[in-house]
């Protein structure tokens, strides 16, 4: 059982993972890290489960890596931590990753944030890169996909100067989708996953893929890729049910094939 996080089903199609340590600010410990990459491992090879949101507390969706664990870190423990192994777990998790970000995302919890495909935040929700009050610059994405997500100058500002920026500030630099009020925040990004959930398998993948590609490709190498997965996706029964469900004004049963 894991200690540091709760995982619900919920029907169809979409689980929803709670960080819990309300001690610390939902702060990361390796423990916590790795507790996540195995339920995202958990979710990646369950064929029942499409979407995954991922959510944190009122007051925190995740205040960064734990600094007390990190005091006891040298360069070695660094270069050979395991976090790098979950935060890597993370990244190549295929299926659609929603977070649903209340209170503070700082540093290493910005990060996490940013993993997800689609972040909706509370209206009280806090963005931050912090890490240079401690000496330190971003370590798990922070500089590359927060200056893809927020641009170049809203990207120096809040790594350089370490100070947040709020839901509203975020949503409007694009880092953040829809900002709903804190108690919606879960039930919006649960909506949102159960509308992907009942898509094509197939297709919501090869999308997701093909949306994150355009983030580090040149145009045309992005536009073969999207043409290629256009191509393989004309040769599915989703392809064909979803058009003749269309034909017939009746919702498709997509299977996934
Ligand atoms: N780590 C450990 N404990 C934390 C914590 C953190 N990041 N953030 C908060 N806490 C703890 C506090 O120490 C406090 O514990 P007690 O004193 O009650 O025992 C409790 O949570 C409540 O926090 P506060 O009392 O401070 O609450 P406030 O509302 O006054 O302030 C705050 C909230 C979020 C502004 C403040 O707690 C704060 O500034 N926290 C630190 C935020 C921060 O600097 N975060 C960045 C950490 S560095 C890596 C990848 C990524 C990273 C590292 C490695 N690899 C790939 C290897 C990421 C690094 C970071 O995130």
């Amino acid at each position: 059982m894991p200690l540091t996080l709760a995982v619900e089903f919920i029907e169809p199609g979409v689980r929803l993972i709670t960080l819990q340590r309300p001690q610390a600010l939902n702060a990361l410990t390796t423990q916590l890290l790795g507790e996540l990459a195995d339920e995202l491992n958990a979710a990646q090879s369950d064929h029942n489960t499409h979407a995954v949101v991922i959510t944190g507390s009122a007051k925190a969706f995740a205040a960064g890596a734990d600094i007390n664990e990190m005091a006891e870190r040298n360069l070695v423990g660094i270069l050979d931590d395991p976090r790098q192994a979950s935060w890597q777990t993370l990244t190549r998790f295929s299926k659609p990753l929603i977070a649903a970000v209340n209170g503070f995302a700082l540093g290493g919890g910005c990060e996490l944030a940013m993993h997800a495909d689609i972040i909706i935040a509370g209206e009280d929700a806090r963005f931050g890169q912090p890490e240079i009050n401690l000496g330190i610059m971003p370590g798990a994405g922070g500089t590359q996909r927060l200056l893809r997500a927020v641009g170049k100058s809203m990207a120096m500002q809040m790594v350089l100067t370490g100070e947040p920026i709020s839901a509203r500030q975020a949503q409007r630099s694009g880092l953040v989708s829809e900002v709903t009020q804190p108690e919606f925040t879960v039930e919006r990004a649960l909506h949102i996953a159960h509308s992907i959930a009942t898509k094509a398998p197939l297709a919501v993948r090869l999308a997701k893929e093909a949306l994150l590609k355009a983030m580090d490709t040149d145009l045309a190498s992005g536009l073969r890729l999207e043409r290629h997965a256009f191509t393989l996706l004309a040769g599915t029964r989703d392809r064909d049910e979803g058009i003749r469900a269309f034909q017939e004004k009746r919702r498709p049963a997509f299977t996934g094939e």
